[in-house]
């Protein structure tokens, strides 16, 4: 077989976002452009020649196309061995573990996440190193000098090999093994969680119901609640699509609307959740009540001695800088160190491989722990399960509980996207410029307290990540931060994080929005957000 060196000229806009490299479809097919990226992958990477990596993706439109030209690629660079998930699928978590349980040198994870798919929607690609996690700066970094620059990549004159059957193949050199992406996941999962106590709590009429919104969640969902713990029917939107059966497959309040309406009726089940397109993200719901994703860790970390895996403790927790502080008060509480990171699961990396940290957690639906290095929706979903099986309470009588002991953090996120980048940018600079004496400073009844743009400085590898995010505090523990988010693909999506602590439990019933009405408007009187977004509304509000 030949192996083709094909010459080619730099695209100027791989750099990775919050999470790997994401574009439109239409971007990624255009000529050179995949193949660049994944060159340059591989010409960032030290030593790969010879060795194993993990390959799979959400099974968006793409992904199958994608993945015959990376195992190609991979061929022609001298990569030994290809663990590919059957039918070109994996879900992210599902390839965190799988990095780990086959010792592999990293894989390369095709996703675009939440992101909407089909011919017209958002393709991804990642690379994750040895750990699991997705790469540190310094590995993207490398990666994006090298697209700058590239003029040739490899390919291997090939043809595209059969990926539906569980077979080892060879592609020239290197070993092509088509594995089932569900099983080793699911094992993991019950080496975990109290499967057998969940597994009674479903057979005493316990309703669940699990919406997969037509995403790669469908077989692992089905695997793991309707045949190995017994809940039949369980799973709504089971079968994955390509287009994700035209819907946004991200798991809120907004997107989820097949299980909102279900779990918001009069006979709703007693248990709801939803995944993301690629697994990683989760949203809980109880019957007619919602969990906000930093509530949920804050439950997660109260609770984790009830399950198996968690049973002698926490090592530390973990949380990103826009996600409410109401996990710190449990941290506190039970003595160990909450950490504060910037938005990105990659963050967490180092947190968790130096035993830092033993969960981690994200207001953007995201929550995990030391068991793989991504976030994982699944996960959290089976954590909550075990928890609700223990403790035989509803998930409001749980969260209300919770509330009670450690005092309410109301919280919401408004998120305007696709509006004008340069406007936007323009809001970012002009806030950063009213930062420096803002402290001190009254709004109506707020005081500033501090005022800055969020730095994180590593405390395992002391690598700094400055311009992080703008966070406005107040004396009585209200904050709001400003930040853009790194993972939309078109214009720019200016993010408003909102929160408010309300310690007296006669106060824990308002509705969020009215509860944070004030901080809301003082965003707004302070940001301009109407100018500068021509918006009046946000579009979405988590
Ligand atoms: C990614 C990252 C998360 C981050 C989220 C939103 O999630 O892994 O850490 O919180 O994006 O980022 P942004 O606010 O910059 O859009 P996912 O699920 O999209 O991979």
């Amino acid at each position: 077989m030949n192996i083709r060196t094909v010459s080619t000229t730099p695209f100027s806009d791989q750099k990775p976002g919050t999470s790997g490299l994401r574009k439109s479809v239409t971007v990624f097919q255009t000529p050179h452009y995949l193949e660049n990226f994944v060159q340059s992958i591989f010409d960032s990477l030290d030593g790969c020649e010879g060795q194993t990596i993990v390959l799979g993706g959400d099974g968006r439109y793409y992904n199958r196309q994608a993945i015959q030209i990376i195992l190609k690629m991979a061929a022609a660079n001298g990569i030994g061995r290809i663990l590919v998930g059957k039918g070109g699928i994996m879900s992210t978590p599902a390839a965190s573990a799988i990095i780990r349980q086959y010792k592999a040198y990293g894989g390369i994870i095709l996703s675009a996440s939440h992101n909407p798919g089909g011919p017209q929607g958002d393709f991804g690609i990642k690379y994750n190193i040895t750990s699991g996690g997705p790469a540190p700066e310094k590995v993207t970094e490398a990666i994006f000098e090298r697209s700058k620059v590239i003029n040739r990549y490899k390919i291997l004159e090939a043809d595209d090999l059969n990926l539906d059957k569980l077979t080892v193949t060879r592609l020239g050199e290197m070993s092509v093994e088509v594995i089932d992406p569900v099983e080793p996941y699911a094992r993991l999962m019950e080496s975990l969680f109290d499967f057998e106590r969940i597994r009674q709590l479903i057979k005493h009429d316990f309703k669940l119901c699990v919406d997969s919104m037509h995403a790669v969640t469908g077989p692992y969902a089905k695997d793991i609640f309707e045949k190995r713990l017994g809940a039949a029917g369980s799973v709504l939107n089971g079968e994955p699509l390509e287009d994700f059966g035209g819907g946004h497959p991200d798991p809120n309040l907004v997107y989820a609307h097949d299980l909102v309406e279900i779990m918001f009726a009069n006979d709703a089940p007693d248990f709801g959740a939803a995944s993301d397109g690629d697994g990683d993200r989760n949203m809980v719901l109880g019957n007619n009540f919602f969990v906000t994703p930093s509530d949920s860790l804050a439950v997660l970390t109260a609770n984790a001695t009830l399950v198996p895996g968690y049973k002698t403790g926490l090592s530390g927790v973990a949380r990103s800088m826009p996600t409410s502080e109401a996990v710190d008060r449990v941290a506190e509480k039970l003595g160990i160190t909450c950490y504060e990171t910037p938005t990105g699961w990659k963050f967490f990396g180092n947190l968790l491989d130096a035993n830092k940290a033993t969960l981690c957690g994200e207001e953007s639906f995201g929550t995990g722990s030391n068991h793989v290095r991504e976030k994982d929706g699944l996960w959290a979903v089976l954590f909550w399960l075990n928890i609700l099986a223990v403790k035989g309470e509803s998930v409001e009588a749980i969260v209300k509980d919770h509330w009670k002991t450690y005092g309410r953090n109301y919280y919401s996120r408004h998120d305007y996207e696709e509006v004008d980048k340069e406007r936007a940018t323009e809001l970012m600079d002009r806030l950063g410029g009213m930062l420096d004496g803002m402290a001190g400073k009254k709004f109506a009844n707020y005081e500033v307290k501090y005022a800055d743009d969020f730095s994180y400085s590593d405390p395992v590898d002391h690598s700094v990540s400055k311009n992080q995010g703008i966070r406005i505090g107040f004396t009585d523990g209200s904050r709001i931060v400003f930040r853009l988010s790194g993972t939309g693909t078109k214009g720019a999506t200016l993010r408003l994080y909102v929160e408010s602590y309300e310690p007296d439990a006669n106060k824990h019933n308002l509705e969020t929005q009215a509860a944070l009405k004030p901080l809301i408007d003082l965003a707004q009187e302070i940001a301009q957000i109407k100018e500068y977004t021509q918006r009046d509304e946000p579009t979405v509000i988590t």
